[in-house]
This record gives structure tokens, C-alpha cells and sequence, in this order.
């Protein structure tokens, strides 16, 4: 019986010692040390023994298994490291290798300057509106007093989808709207894209972006306007900008006025930005005609407002000294990364 432990003891310990994986170490623990394994076998056998030998051989046993327990855990933690070690070696990051560049892009000079006015009219209390771009002659022409033969209206100006739509060419239909769904009082800018049919050159897009301000009131007059488009002038272009107004013709505001800012360059001296005249055109601006006014459902008995509207193109080149439209649409990132 003594032999045949020891037989037991030099097998198993062999195995154990061959084992390659944690399954096949499983196994071998399973046909030693388990219900029907070889321990278990020989204690059974105890039962041909006389009595007085079963405690020692008994004793031997329970020996046998505490050390194959032992030898299993043993093997058990090495196995274990062996396949960790092998997984870091066949799943390694070579923490030398370069990094993937991750470029960061820049806000559009035109989308800059979108915000920055924004940001200038919140301040003021103005809301920030919009519509379609693709819109009803209604709304683009009109509801704004244009009249039949305005010409705006002509296919050479305009991008007719059909005869009463098209791409809006100015931002004031979304003004129409809101002046038609909402009661006064109102005050509200409305940036985006409009579409004029122009031949491409240096000043010239038929893509391109507007905001327009409108605000209505009782009692709303034309020195709120100055006053108005004045702090406008000095957030956006510089405290000591000065404005001046000169009188002009639309057809949805009356009366109406351009307004020009000393040039922010030379300060009014002239210079090649202002091109000599010590002024820049900044927008068209009027008291909104009461034509505008009662299409739209407002009482120009009880109601008035005033309304301004200018490119952005043509502010962002002044402000960021860009001398070509064309610039800001090619979207060549030598260009774009400069802002
Ligand atoms: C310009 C001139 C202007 C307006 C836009 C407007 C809108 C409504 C009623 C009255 Cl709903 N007026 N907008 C008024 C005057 C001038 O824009 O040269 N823009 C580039």
C-alpha cells in the first residue's frame, strides 16, 4: 500500500511538472485529487488492510493530498504568469512610436464675425431669428413694399426656383415673418446666407451673408436708430469710431440712409483700406415704411420701427484685412489657418 502512494506521489508529481496550460493542470487535478480520483481510490483500498496499519497509511494519504494541493497551486500561479508575460509580449504598444497628429481647425473668419455681432445685439436685448433660405417672393419682395417692377425682382438679380420661389437675396423675409407671427414690441437681428445672382470677382458672390436688425416700438424714432448702429460701430470696429448717415433710397424703409464709420486703419486721415476717404461704407438703414408695417399685421398708427442690414463679407475683409472676397469661400487652409 506504501508503495503504491508513492507511486502515486512520483506520477503525479511528474505530470505536474510536464503541464503546459491551466486546462490540462485541471485535468490532472481531477485524476488525483478528485471524488473519483487516484487518492480517492486508495483510501478505499484501505479496507483490505488490517485495522491497526489503516491510521498510518491514512495519515499518508491526507499527506499526499495536502502536498499535491500544494505542487497545484504552485503550478496553478506560474502557469498564470507564464501566459500574462506571453500576452504582454504578443499584444505590446511601443510607446516610442509617434502619435497620430490630431490637427485642430479654426472658426471661419465669416462665422467670427457672425458671433461677434451677435454677441454685440444680445448685450443690446436683441433676439437672434431665422428662416428658409429657400423663400417665397411674398416674404422676399412683396411683404417688403417692392414693387412689381423692382429690380431685384429680374431672374438677372435674383435665383428663381420657380416664379414665387427662390433664394432669398436679403434675410429681411425672416424679419417679414416674425413681424407677421409675433406682437411688438420686437427686436431682433437675423444673420445668415442669401443668394444673389453676381458674377464672382474680388467684391462680388452670389453666396453670401447678411444680418439684418429690426426693431419696433411705439415711439420708435430715428435718432434710436443712430444711436443704435453708433454703439454698434465702436463694439465691433473700436471705441473711437465715428458715424455719419447719408440719405438713401430702399424701397421698405423711409425714410432710409447709409451709414459710413471712419476707417478703423488711418482713423479718418485716408489710407489705401478706405481708399482716400477717410470713411467706410457700413450699411443701409431706415425707419421701416409703413407700407412693411401694415402687410405684416402691425398698425403703423400705433407702431414704429427702424431696420438696418449689412454684409458680412465686407465687414470680416475690413476687419481681418482681407483684399479678395473670392478668399473666403475657396476654403484653402493656408488661408483659413491665418484666423
Ligand atoms: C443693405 C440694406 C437694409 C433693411 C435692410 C428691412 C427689413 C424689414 C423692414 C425694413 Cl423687415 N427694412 N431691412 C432696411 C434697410 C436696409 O439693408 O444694403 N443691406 C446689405
Amino acid at each position: 500500500m506504501k508503495d503504491q502512494i508513492a507511486q502515486i506521489q512520483k506520477q503525479a508529481l511528474q505530470e505536474i511538472e510536464k503541464v503546459e496550460d491551466q486546462k490540462e493542470l485541471a485535468e490532472i487535478k481531477v485524476k488525483y485529487t478528485g471524488k473519483k480520483g487516484e487518492l480517492t481510490k486508495a483510501l478505499r483500498g484501505m479496507g483490505e488492510l488490517k485495522p491497526e496499519e489503516r491510521p498510518a497509511i491514512g495519515k499518508l494519504v491526507n499527506e499526499l493530498r495536502d502536498k499535491l494541493e500544494e505542487e497545484f497551486a504552485k503550478k496553478e500561479k506560474e502557469l498564470q504568469e507564464k501566459e500574462l508575460q506571453k500576452r504582454l509580449e504578443t499584444e505590446n504598444i511601443d510607446v516610442t512610436e509617434p502619435s497620430k497628429k490630431t490637427t485642430l481647425g479654426s472658426i471661419h473668419p465669416i462665422t467670427q464675425t457672425i458671433k461677434e455681432v451677435e454677441e454685440i445685439f444680445l448685450g443690446m436685448g436683441y433676439q437672434i431669428a431665422d428662416g428658409p433660405e429657400v423663400e417665397k417672393t411674398f416674404y422676399n419682395f412683396d411683404q417688403l413694399n417692392a414693387p412689381e417692377d423692382h429690380p431685384s425682382r429680374d431672374i438677372q438679380d435674383t435665383f428663381y426656383i420657380t416664379d414665387e420661389i427662390i433664394l432669398r437675396s436679403q434675410t429681411s423675409p425672416v424679419q417679414a415673418r416674425v413681424m407677421e407671427t409675433q406682437k411688438p414690441p420686437i427686436k431682433i437681428i437675423c444673420p445668415g446666407t442669401v443668394y444673389r445672382s453676381d458674377t464672382i470677382d474680388a467684391t462680388h458672390s452670389p453666396v453670401f451673408h447678411q444680418v439684418e436688425g429690426l426693431v419696433i416700438d411705439k415711439n420708435i424714432a430715428m435718432t434710436d436708430l443712430k444711436g443704435t448702429l453708433e454703439m454698434f460701430a465702436k463694439k465691433c470696429l473700436g471705441e473711437n469710431t465715428k458715424i455719419r448717415f447719408r440719405p438713401h433710397h430702399f424701397p421698405f424703409t423711409e425714410p432710409s440712409a447709409e451709414a459710413d464709420v471712419s476707417c478703423f486703419v488711418c482713423g479718418g486721415k485716408g489710407c489705401k483700406v478706405c481708399k482716400g476717404e477717410g470713411w467706410i461704407e457700413l450699411l443701409g438703414c431706415g425707419m421701416v415704411h409703413p407700407n412693411v408695417l401694415r402687410n405684416c399685421g402691425i398698425d403703423p398708427k400705433q407702431y414704429s420701427g427702424f431696420a438696418f442690414g449689412f454684409g458680412v463679407e465686407r465687414i470680416a475683409m475690413a476687419k481681418f484685412g482681407i483684399e479678395d472676397m473670392r478668399l473666403l469661400f475657396e476654403n484653402d487652409i493656408r488661408f483659413l489657418k491665418q484666423f
